[in-house]
């Protein structure tokens, strides 16, 4: 067994509760601007900033820190066509055959439907991979844990790291999404959980007119 480690938590910093609460409104104030946006402008968005709101991702707590994810940025025009394609030809089964009716109405209010041109338009499309486990290279495996919850954690950082830095991003689960593991020739044992659409809202973007549930309605104090 390896020995445990221990090194002091010097990153921590204490605030006044005041301080504190000031903080978190305004954190508040600032994620409930974020809005899913399905209309991307093509304007370029520099690949460090990629790479920095990904760097946040991978500070998620995950299963016995195994840190079971990986990120494919794709910027290639061609291979976003490709996935687009794909996805678009996934998405038509689902909207004309697979979803059933209490689905479909349940979707009418945000006006999706089996076009994906953002999968084009968006300068990046962030695609990750939940990882079943680790293979080493002389093939031995170490286990992965909690994997749906530790990959969940890392993908909300990822789209607040987005929306903190200014841009504005769009889930997209094209069921089923396999086809991404062949497209971007990622091994067995990695499952494409969710296409991450990013970039600059389009002029004029519009988005569904939602609200989001109060506190009452999401929490209970016991
Ligand atoms: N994956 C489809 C359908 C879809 C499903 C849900 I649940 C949504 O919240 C939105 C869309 C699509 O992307 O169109």
């Amino acid at each position: 067994m390896t020995k445990a480690r221990l090194v002091p938590l010097d990153g921590y910093i204490e605030y006044t509760p005041e301080q504190m609460l000031s903080r978190a409104r305004k954190f508040y104030e600032n994620m409930k601007r974020r809005r899913t946006v399905r209309d991307f402008s093509d304007k370029p968005v520099p690949r460090e900033l990629i790479e920095q709101v990904i760097m946040t991702a991978g500070t998620a707590p995950s299963g016995a820190n195994m840190q079971p994810w990986h990120f494919v940025v794709v910027s290639d025009p061609q291979v976003k066509k490709e996935i687009r394609q794909a996805a678009e030809q996934v998405e038509k089964e689902f909207y004309e055959q697979r979803a059933p009716d209490y689905w479909l109405r349940d979707l009418e209010h945000l006006a999706t439907d089996s076009d994906k041109p953002h999968l084009e338009q968006a300068p990046y499309l962030i695609v990750v991979f939940s990882q079943r486990h680790k293979l080493d290279t002389d093939g031995a495996i170490t286990h992965h844990y909690y994997l749906g919850e530790s990959v969940g954690i890392s993908m909300g950082m990822l789209i607040t790291a987005i929306h903190q830095a200014g841009l504005v991003s769009l889930t997209h689960t094209p069921h089923p999404m396999s086809f991404l593991r062949k497209l971007l020739d990622r091994p067995k044992h990695e499952t494409p959980v969710l296409i991450l659409a990013v970039g600059y809202p389009k002029d004029g973007a519009r988005v569904p007119d939602i609200s989001k549930k109060n506190l009452n309605e999401i929490a209970t104090f016991v």
